[in-house]
């Protein structure tokens, strides 16, 4: 494997690249990278090369569907090129052109969510948000740059703090930002127009797998009648779900949590560290697709229409 694609998998994985979107245009990028470097002249070896940097990518992070989706994207065309007897040089093409496609959907996406959410904000709204999605922070951005007076509660989202991410990237752009503990959100939401958020994953019955904190948040402001709303791609959509619950949650290192210091000191203690939850449909208003603005409940058209329901017999990377 090209080294450069190594290293932007190691860079996922320490979430030096994050944020579902970022991940799904990078391994779309790295796939590319693979076919570009490929020396053989070979199409089957080719072919079970791009598969094998595909499987290697998909096992960097496991919830973010983007990651999977991506991939798909490329695997399939590619997939389809060889079986009609394409040559290597077709097939380099095929991956590099569908990689650019992939991104260059991805940043349109953003763009339409951005137009599209920003309408349902008003001059003078309050906004909440949590950890750090491009997404969610697309519509506030394009609501302030409209000329809406805006403010914005952050959260720290512990462990990893994206909220100071998120906190940076509005403050740069002039909007007024508070930042505030997780634990402090029932205080503040009551403040509060709308909780804004991204997604990882959005599941068939219109569950939403998110940062961990999103279900309590979204818990909350169903409880104060806040509305919330999800910015999601129609690729962040899971096409092999029908319950959010069977989306594996991704468990990371305790040490983001405590310190070694204090884990040998508070001896037997156990820690958890979960990166994402579920958050049911019931909490969500409405999801922000590129589409179109659609209730969490219509997920399953969503999917109908991208993956005919997703029941594939064997996915594109496997040999
Ligand atoms: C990031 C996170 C974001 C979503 C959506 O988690 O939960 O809300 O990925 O982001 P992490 P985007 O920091 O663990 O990657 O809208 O940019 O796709």
């Amino acid at each position: 494997m090209d080294k450069r694609v190594l290293q932007l998998a190691s860079d996922i994985k320490d979430m030096k690249i994050r944020g579902a979107a970022k991940i799904g245009r990078t391994v779309a990028e790295a796939l590319k990278i693979e076919a570009e470097s490929f020396k053989g002249k070979d199409t089957t070896e080719f072919v079970s090369d791009i598969k094998k940097t595909a499987r290697y990518l998909i096992e960097t992070r496991p919830t973010a569907v983007s990651l999977e989706n991506a991939l798909r994207y490329v695997l399939v065309e590619m997939n389809k090129s060889y079986k009609s007897g394409a040559d290597i040089d077709e097939l380099k093409r095929v991956v590099g052109k569908t990689s650019d496609d992939f991104c260059e959907n991805s940043n349109l996406a953003l763009e339409r969510i951005s137009d599209m959410g920003s309408k349902r904000i008003k001059d003078g709204d309050v906004i909440f948000t949590h950890c750090n999605s491009s997404m969610a922070l697309g519509i506030i951005k394009k609501a302030h740059r409209d000329g809406k007076k805006i403010k914005v509660y952050a959260d720290e989202t512990r462990p990893r703090l994206q909220g100071l991410l998120t906190s940076k990237e509005l403050l740069d752009e002039g909007i007024d930002v508070t930042l505030i503990v997780d634990s402090a959100a029932r205080i503040f939401i009551k403040e509060a127009n709308h909780v804004i958020i991204g997604a990882d994953a959005v599941a068939a019955n219109g569950a939403v797998v998110n940062k961990v904190g999103t279900a309590t948040l979204s818990a909350i402001a169903h409880e104060a009648r806040v509305n919330v709303i999800v910015a999601a791609e129609t690729y962040k959509f899971n096409p092999h779900t029908f319950s959010g619950e069977l989306i594996e949650i991704e468990e990371r290192d305790i040490f983001e949590v405590i310190s070694k210091e204090d884990y040998k000191k508070l001896k037997g203690i156990k820690v958890r560290n979960p990166a994402f939850d579920v958050t049911p449909p019931e909490f969500i208003d409405v999801i922000v697709t590129e589409k179109g603005l659609i209730a969490p409940q219509a997920a399953i058209l969503v999917l109908k229409e991208t993956y005919g329901l997703g029941l594939f017999e064997k996915e594109p990377w496997e040999d």
